[in-house]
């Protein structure tokens, strides 16, 4: 295959899906090696059924705001693949939801699914939907709504939606409410779920806690002790925050967190203490990230500007695609950052993987590195399906494993002659084998 020309015809086919491009030919240019000691797999054109989702809902939501005028918004579900598990990944309620963006993420769900070991497919959904400022009854109606249509599309062995931007432990609540009624069923589709009701202990925890044992692991691989190390991230939900809390448990100080509209540095560090802060200001308040700089005062809010300049030891985006871009990865290299782990789903343009990787930097892809929340989605379905509820400890050790195996798997795939270890080519070789190997052997479908 020449991996290029898979890419030009996707972009004739799809030329207003940019995101969706950019994450299909990351993976194609670092797998075509692997591809081309595999004939059988061109024969059954496995590259285009294995870039193009199985299907794609696309419906339109109408809902009743608090002052009584009717809403409509766009929603949709992509189920890009299902050759290893049912269907599974979370639901992005934001203004910029798009088609390309979800086809992206239901994409990269697909590899990093194959990578958790467990059994499930990839897939994505959402809507262009902003839950920020509207009320928890606008929430619940509008996601009562989405559910209306989409509830006949999922199921426990069919697709199990779970959270994403702007869908947390509320609204996974009110749409698992609303499809458990609507299906009278109690099954487990849905993960995030509220503890009361089959949600899984650790999960909550598991995307920022699976991202620092990740990068633990890649620090060992040059005898770094991750304790004193100053780290930025980005975003200030739920990825952000619990890598912040995992971060402050071994030691480490995170510096900045941040929000669309801006980012703090705060040059004492972050606390447990300023953490719960955060996660009331966050959760419970709904508030702005400038907030911290008013109840913090010697931390420092930089408006419409992202945390990248700042000087620091190790760089953790957990907000969105595209944060990183190559001017930025100039100035992360230029300020001697030792390694960058992704909680975001492609937060790294093309240029700065580039820049990070020319530099040597321990640079782990998002696929990789935030697999921990989708893997501890696959322990909360284990355990709906046996009906028990395992400890706090014991999802947190099967986490730690996952994720060490993993990054078992990059260094397998991914150590270059020299001895760096491409993170990125050992994620997708190793998740692309594992999918492929399933598609080949149930026949074109
Ligand atoms: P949350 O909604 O909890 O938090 C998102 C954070 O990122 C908020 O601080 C938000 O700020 C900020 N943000 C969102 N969009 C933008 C933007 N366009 N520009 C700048 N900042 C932005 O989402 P999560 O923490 O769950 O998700 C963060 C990232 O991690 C996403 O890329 C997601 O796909 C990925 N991820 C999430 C997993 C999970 O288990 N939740 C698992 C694996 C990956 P604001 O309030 O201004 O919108
Ligand atoms: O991007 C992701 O891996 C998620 N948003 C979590 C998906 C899930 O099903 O837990």
């Amino acid at each position: 295959m020449n991996a290029k020309n898979v890419v030009e015809s996707l972009k004739k086919r799809f030329p207003n899906e940019p995101e969706y491009l950019q994450a299909v030919q990351e993976v194609l240019e670092s797998i075509e090696d692997v591809y081309n000691q595999h004939p059988e797999f061109e024969k059954a054109n496995l590259i285009e059924r294995l870039c193009i989702p199985d299907r794609i809902f696309t419906f339109r939501v109408s809902w009743v705001d608090d002052k009584g005028n009717v809403q409509t918004n766009m929603a949709y579900r992509v189920q890009h693949n299902m050759a290893i598990g049912p269907y599974k990944g979370g639901i992005r309620f934001h203004s910029s939801v798009n088609p390309s963006i979800l086809k992206f993420l239901a994409f990269e769900q697909t590899f990093k699914n194959a990578l958790t070991t467990l059994p499930m497919g990839g897939a994505k959904g959402g809507s262009d939907f902003s839950p920020r400022g509207k009320s928890s009854n606008e929430v619940m109606r509008f996601c009562q709504a989405y559910m209306l249509e989409l509830w006949k599309h999922i199921g426990p062995d069919t697709d199990v939606p779970a959270g994403d931007i702007g869908v947390g432990a509320r609204e996974v609540g009110y749409m698992f409410g609303m499809y458990r009624k609507l299906s009278g069923e109690f099954t487990g589709t849905f993960t995030g779920k509220g503890l009361e009701f089959g949600g899984s202990l650790i999960r909550p925890e598991a995307t920022g806690y699976g991202n620092v044992y990740f990068l633990c692991s890649m620090l060992k691989t040059r005898n770094i002790d991750i304790k004193g190390k100053k780290v930025l991230i980005s975003g200030s939900g739920n990825v952000a925050t619990y890598t912040c809390q995992k971060l402050i448990q071994l030691g480490a100080i995170p510096m900045t967190l941040s929000d669309s509209n801006g980012y703090i540095y705060d040059p004492d560090g972050i606390t447990q203490e300023k953490l719960e802060y955060v996660k009331d200001l966050k959760q419970v308040q709904r508030g702005r990230i400038r907030e911290y700089a008013e109840k913090y005062p010697t931390a420092i809010y930089h408006e419409g500007m992202r945390p990248w300049g700042e000087k620091a030891d190790i760089v953790m985006p957990s907000a969105t695609q595209n944060e990183i871009n190559g001017e930025d990865a100039k100035k992360i290299v230029a300020n001697g950052v030792i390694a960058v782990a992704e909680g975001a789903n492609m937060p790294s343009t093309p240029e700065a993987i580039a820049t990070f990787q020319k530099a040597k930097l321990l640079y782990s892809p998002g696929k990789a590195s935030n697999a921990g929340g989708v893997a501890t989605s696959g322990l909360e379905m284990s355990q709906n399906s046996e009906r028990l509820s395992w400890s706090a400890e014991e999802v947190d050790s099967k986490l730690k494993g996952i994720m060490a195996n993993i990054h078992e798997n990059c260094v397998k795939y991914g150590t270059e002659p020299d001895g760096y270890i491409n993170y990125v080519k050992g994620a997708n070789i190793a998740g692309f084998m594992k999918v492929a190997k399933a598609m080949m052997a149930q026949g074109i479908i």
